[in-house]
């Protein structure tokens, strides 16, 4: 669309802004813009618009054109707000104006409000005062939506009189993955746009909509596929020849009682589901007043719920998540000008379980890869699981047969591993085995291209070790993946001395495109997320001989948030595995290896710590298991006694706390934010309660120290000891959240 070229008015207020001396720019439109940071003392008082630091603001004809400007994504912090609060009063009461464009540049419209200031003191001007300001202006204000308008961002939308939105534009209202709901009249104005029963679940799932899908909802007045601010111009021009603005908090006509009805049946579903979850609760009842109270009732109403969740520690949790899932980013001593290397083709070696779900990861990111094993028989088997796996999926509706087909085409079989001479990347997932791993990547460094990189799955061995066997120690790395592969989002990415900075980059990109959540963590003895699992599974043996059942260590760490406690997830993976790991280690652990010696591997032998009669995922206690344990305790020369769900879960948690400061200490983690989003992505960690280095936080350091000193005193066990990190933070007064950035 081709807008007329400025005629009243512009013209000469911008010539009269050139004379005094000030940077000007020119738009899209041929029209000039204010630069952002041309303040000075030639800045005018009165004439044209006095720069701002997060707004430009500029004419269009009779238009005004807000642009803002506020990397990265827009966030309505306290200048934003200022700033966008001062355009609108100014053009508001400029006589030239007839109406106001709110536009922006970069990936994000507005990403809502800014997430670090919530918890602070608040300073004006606050969001809600902001937006009743755009939505009560004298002349209508449109926004034009060329990204994503989130949570604030949609709201300061909803406030404006019209909305055009770019066809790439996405809208949504996720305050309730932040543990909120929104607070700047999200859950009065969207209800009164598309309804409350169209609203609530919108607002319920968090989840964004596309610009047309937003057209259809009646979110948006119009979507383009040309340039969104020139479209915009046009509809606030056809606005402002109809006069004064309509304004969303004067209409009633989408509440009717069919649509109370509708979303009171929504409502009393959401309850059933979600009754545990403050912040859904809260919005029944904000969505509600929407119906039941006059508007300015209604967004009390909807402050006062929200200021309260803001307060909520699982808020404060879940807004430190978000945070550290972007910190991850973030790779210590890598700067942005390293580049990853191109990859276009990989190979896995190893079609066992891990190796077949790295493989269909791969395939369902559209990157071709090949799928190797020593034996035809064996690379058969796997593709036989993979195809098994894909069609489960067909059949419960999540893929089409098409996409199904799409994928297997992508995934090539090969016997030998010649066949990874074309790969770009290299994932092994054999054997976990020193020995066999040296083998295979000895073999690789003879046929892989020069600048493939080489990586290792292994969950706990030595990657330089692994890297001696080659010749090119820069290309290695380890990818560690969790089960099953093509589905959870962990991936840890293992950087030894020695390994190229591209390579690494690399490795983390690579796993953004498989989906996946990459943190980058040092090498060491089962890394990050092992490591520290291990210290659970010790704490688990202890609590067991001390006197606790399995069916109370899981009801404690359930009723904790884990959807699984340490004895059903043992059972679930095969009691084995663990079992095989300590005896290479030359470990024991009295109940755990008495219940494989006598064969209870856990679900796939019907038994280990729990019963599992006729295939039942579910397991029962078992007074078997419950005699032995009573047994060993009896050898030990224990006196069992009982725990409280308190006491058990300081015993598991706090050892894994102080196993954390230590991976901080070694640098195997570059910061706390990164040890509890790998809790979190691979181990179930509720996220709600924001990982294990920051659950110890909101206990208090100096509590789990001491703790864990009496489990210390009480256990003879040194380990269990307070790390010298844990100790000093807790002496002085501090959390780890106050650690800074160290080197992995
Ligand atoms: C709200 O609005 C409440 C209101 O109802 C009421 C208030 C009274 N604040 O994700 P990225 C940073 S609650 C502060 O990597 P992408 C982020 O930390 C808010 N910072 O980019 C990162 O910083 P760094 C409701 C924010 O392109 C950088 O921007 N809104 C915010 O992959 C890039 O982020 C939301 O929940 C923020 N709101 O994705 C939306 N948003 O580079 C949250 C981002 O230093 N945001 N940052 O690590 C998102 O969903 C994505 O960031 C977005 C861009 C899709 C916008």
């Amino acid at each position: 669309m081709v807008l007329p070229r400025g005629s009243s008015g512009s013209g000469g207020a911008l010539r009269g802004r050139s004379r005094r001396g000030l940077r000007l720019d020119k738009d899209w439109s041929g029209a000039f813009l204010l630069g952002p940071k041309s303040t000075g003392p030639m800045a005018p008082a009165k004439q044209g618009y006095a720069p701002m630091e997060t707004v430009r603001l500029a004419r269009h004809g009779e238009v005004a054109i807000a642009t803002i400007d506020n990397p990265p994504v827009n966030a309505l912090g306290q200048a934003l707000r200022t700033d966008l609060a001062r355009t609108i009063a100014e053009a508001g009461a400029d006589p030239a104006v007839s109406a106001i464009v709110i536009a922006a540049t970069g990936r994000a419209f507005i990403a809502g409000a800014d997430i670090g200031e919530f918890g602070k003191p608040p300073v004006p001007p606050l969001l809600p005062d902001l937006i009743d300001a755009i939505e009560s202006c004298p002349k209508p204000v449109v926004a034009a939506i060329q990204g994503a308008a989130l949570g604030g961002g949609l709201e300061v939308a909803l406030a404006c009189h019209g909305r055009v939105a770019s066809a790439a534009a996405v809208l949504g209202l996720p305050e309730i993955k932040l543990g909120l709901i929104p607070g700047a009249g999200g859950t009065q104005r969207l209800p009164r746009l598309i309804g409350a029963a169209k609203a609530f679940p919108m607002i319920l799932s968090g989840e964004p909509v596309a610009a047309g899908k937003a057209l259809e909802l009646g979110i948006v007045d119009e979507v383009t596929a040309g340039d969104v601010v020139a479209a915009a111009v046009a509809y606030a021009r056809a606005l402002a020849a109809k006069g004064a603005p309509a304004r969303l908090r004067d209409r009633t006509d989408r509440l009717t009682a069919a649509d109370r009805e509708a979303f009171e049946v929504l409502a009393a579903d959401a309850t059933k589901k979600s009754g545990d979850m403050p912040n859904a609760m809260a919005l029944i009842e904000a969505v509600r007043a929407a119906h039941s109270l006059p508007f300015t009732e209604g967004l009390a109403k909807e402050r006062a719920l929200f200021t309260a969740l803001v307060a909520d520690p699982r808020s404060k949790a879940l807004r430190h998540v978000f945070f550290a899932e972007r910190e991850i980013a973030r790779i210590p001593g890598i700067g942005s000008e390293v580049k990853p290397r191109l990859v276009s083709r990989a190979a896995v070696i190893g079609a066992g379980t891990m190796g077949g779900g790295i493989a269909m990861s791969f395939a369902n990111a559209g990157i071709p890869v090949t799928l190797i094993e020593q034996q035809q028989a064996q690379v058969d088997n796997g593709m036989n699981r993979i195809a098994a796996i894909y069609e489960m999926s067909v059949t419960r509706g999540s893929l089409t047969p098409q996409k199904r087909d799409e994928r297997l085409a992508l995934i090539t079989p090969a016997v030998g591993l010649a066949a990874a001479a074309e790969a770009d990347i290299v994932i092994e997932a054999a054997f976990e085995e020193m020995s066999v791993k040296q083998q295979i990547f000895s073999e690789l460094d003879a046929v892989a291209k020069p600048g493939a990189i080489l990586a290792s799955n292994t969950s706990y061995l030595d990657i330089p070790t692994i890297a001696a066997a080659t010749t090119r120690p820069q290309d290695v790395l380890g990818m560690h993946f969790f089960s099953p592969a093509n589905v959870m989002k962990l991936l840890e990415v293992v950087r030894p001395d020695g390994v190229a900075d591209d390579a690494v980059v690399t490795a983390v990109a690579l796993g953004r495109r498989l989906g996946k959540v990459p943190v980058v963590v040092g090498n060491g003895f089962g890394f990050v997320g092992n490591r520290m699992l291990e210290a659970r599974t010790r704490a688990t043996e202890r609590l067991l001989v001390a006197g606790a059942l399995p069916h109370e260590v899981d009801t404690a760490l359930t009723g904790f948030g884990f959807k699984m406690g340490p004895c059903a997830m043992a059972d679930l993976a095969g009691n084995d595995i663990g079992w095989r790991s300590r005896k290479s280690r030359g470990k024991t652990a009295a109940v755990a290896d008495a219940i494989c010696e006598a064969g209870w591997f856990g679900q796939k032998t019907g038994r280990g710590y729990f019963l599992y009669p006729e295939g039942a995922r579910t397991g029962q206690r078992d007074p078997e298991v419950e005699a032995l344990i009573g047994r060993i305790s009896q050898e030990q020369g224990v006196t069992r006694r009982s725990f409280t769900t308190e006491e058990i879960l300081s015993r598991l948690l706090d050892p894994m706390v102080n196993e954390g400061a230590r991976i901080l200490e070694e640098g195997i983690a570059a910061r706390p934010g990164d040890i509890d989003v790998i809790w979190l992505n691979g181990y179930n960690w509720p996220a709600w309660r924001g990982g294990p280095m920051h659950w110890a936080d909101t206990v208090g350091l100096d509590v789990i120290a001491r703790r864990l000193e009496a489990q210390a005193a009480e256990t003879g066990d040194r380990s269990l000891e307070p790390a010298p990190l844990l100790r000093k933070l807790a002496a002085e007064g501090k959390g780890f959240a106050d650690l800074k950035a160290k080197a992995a």
